[in-house]
């Protein structure tokens, strides 16, 4: 059916105008409903649901299709009277290219100004300066690119837009502008992936500084946590294998490893500033990605499969309130890979503080050693309670072994629990 004969169907005007009426009348009912109970209506839930949305979307096409058949029987009308066009639609669409230019460049400030905001502070480790480096870089690059662009692709819209006493020009092929969109750009991309890699060895490829080597940090991850290893005295975090694992050694530590017997477990995870740490990133079941956003650090956690991450933290937690003006401010561990219904929990605390914080801190962690452990080990059980450093002791050459960490106090040494084997 032709429009035109849509417009006459007498049965079609007849069905529209009862629509209407019962649409109008059924709305008038609600009303006087509404009045009589007095009751304000709870609309919460209506703006929760998605069929509001919906609805709402559907009306606004509605109303979009209403406007563009009531503008379309205007033309037709004038067609029929045999007058000129009665809209320019060129000239139209041409303005609205520039509207939707002005709004769009407008939406691109407010994001940066508002959003912008909200970025994460000041990175705080040393490589962390040089990623936020290369991003900021980047993005300044992309913005002008973007808004160069796009000034270009609204604006040629809206000045050679269609019209009567214009004939489009054939311009098929410049190789100067090929030349210029081409070269340009490739120079651009190289030295921004040059940057990339060169960070990227600059992190993962360091030069160990034997004056100053990474306290090393083993974090599993599995869902839905972090279970945090720290190596002890001996500074070495011991071997680890999943046929161990059992109920009460829930990581599978090899305890027949001597490196293990020291190892400590910690709720948080406490590093102290201007070290370096070494960290162990190991996964029990899916892959997860380690992600402690205040330091740029990220690096999946792959089951069956041991991965690093060297770097320096430069700014305490303390310094980091002062800075970001925040007292609750607290650095994080979280989880950035979807690993399960679960894991937006996995998170875990992170503190820095100073060398003499951490030491007094470290001493006061529990070994992951205990005495149920131990006769699953077969090995000597000790006299409750025990010290952090006690279980060091077990192994007869750990009193001979010169400690690799550094950091660790010599009066710890003193403090160890003899252990008659
Ligand atoms: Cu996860």
């Amino acid at each position: 059916m032709s429009l035109r004969k849509l417009i006459v169907n007498k049965t079609m005007a007849a069905l529209a105008v009862l629509f209407t009426a019962f649409a109008s009348t059924n709305a008038l009912a609600q009303e006087a409903g509404t009045a009589a109970t007095a009751k304000p209506i709870d609309m919460g839930p209506v703006y929760q649901s998605t069929l509001f949305y919906v609805l709402l979307f559907l009306l606004l096409c509605l109303f979009i299709a209403i406007v563009g058949k009531a503008l379309k029987v205007y033309e037709l009308t004038r067609e029929t009277q045999g007058k000129a066009d009665g809209i320019n639609w060129n000239l139209v669409n041409g303005v609205l290219f520039v509207v939707f230019l002005a709004v769009g460049l407008y939406g691109v400030y407010w994001e940066y100004a508002v959003h912008g905001k909200m970025i994460l502070p000041e990175a705080a480790s040393e490589h962390g300066k040089k990623i936020d480096e290369m991003f900021n870089v980047t993005l300044i690059l992309t913005t002008i690119v973007f808004v160069l662009t796009h000034l270009a692709l609204f604006l040629f819209a809206y000045f050679y837009r269609g019209q009567k006493d214009r004939k489009a020009y054939y311009y098929p092929h410049n190789n100067l502008i090929e030349k210029i969109w081409t070269i340009v750009p490739a120079i651009a991309l190289t030295i921004l992936v040059l940057m990339g890699f060169l960070t990227w060895r600059s992190i993962f490829y360091k030069i160990e500084d034997p004056n100053n080597k990474p306290l090393s940090v083993e974090i599993t991850s599995s869902q839905f946590q972090w279970d945090i290893r720290y190596p002890g005295a001996d500074g070495v975090v011991g071997l680890k294998n999943y046929k161990k694992i059992t109920a009460i050694n829930n990581l599978g530590i090899d305890f027949g490893d001597k490196n293990s017997l020291d190892d400590q477990t910690a709720d948080e995870l406490v590093l102290p500033v201007g070290k370096p740490v070494r960290l162990i990133l190991t996964s029990k079941d899916v892959i997860h990605s380690f992600y402690m956003p205040h330091f740029r650090v990220q690096l999946n956690t792959v089951p069956g499969m041991t991965s690093y991450f060297e770097f320096t933290p430069t700014i305490t937690s303390e310094q980091m309130k002062a800075k970001t003006n925040d007292p609750s401010f607290k650095y994080l561990i979280i989880c950035s890979k979807i690993c399960g219904d679960s894991h937006y929990k996995m998170q875990k605390p992170v503190r820095v503080v100073t060398q003499a914080e951490y030491n007094e801190w470290v001493a006061k962690q529990v070994p992951y050693l205990t005495n149920d452990l131990r006769k699953e080990f077969h090995l000597p059980v000790v006299a409750e309670p025990v010290s952090a450093a006690a279980t060091a002791a077990t192994d007869s050459t750990a009193a001979n072994t010169v400690s690799p960490n550094s950091d660790v106090p010599a009066k710890t040494a003193t403090k160890q629990t003899a252990i008659k084997k």
